[in-house]
């Protein structure tokens, strides 16, 4: 945990936020700012800043994030239509929260590809 962290907050519970999916390694919850009809935040528990950190998290930690994203899609009822799962890093990719996380999109087609 960092003491700063709005993720940090989050997942401890001192910042509300409407959760989707946990489990022992990571907590999703609903972006405050959707892009697209289903958006959902994954994020590890353990606080990383992102991509360039990950010797700081276990592979277990890891899996667990990438896992959840399949069983959250289905809940969601996109696993079938489709998403996107992205990660910004850094400033150039407009990472606006220090605290890894996926940002699982889906709900609507999507018009650009990216990558
Ligand atoms: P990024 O720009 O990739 O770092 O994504 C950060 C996302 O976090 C952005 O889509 C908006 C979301 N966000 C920022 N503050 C909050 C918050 O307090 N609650 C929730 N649920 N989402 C937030």
């Amino acid at each position: 945990m960092s003491d700063n962290c709005l993720f940090c907050k989050i997942i401890k519970g001192d910042i509300p936020s409407d959760k989707v999916f946990e489990d022992a390694h990571c907590y999703a919850f609903r972006d405050i700012s959707p892009q697209t009809p289903k958006h959902v935040l994954i994020v590890p528990k353990r606080h990383v800043e992102g991509l360039n950190d990950l010797q700081g998290l276990s592979d277990a930690e890891l899996a667990a994030c990438l896992r959840a994203a399949a069983v959250i899609a289905e809940q969601e009822g996109v696993g079938e239509s489709g998403y996107r799962l992205l990660t910004n890093c850094g400033p150039h990719a407009c990472q606006s929260v220090q605290h890894l996380h996926f940002h699982l999109m889906g709900g609507r087609q999507m018009s650009e590809k990216m990558g």
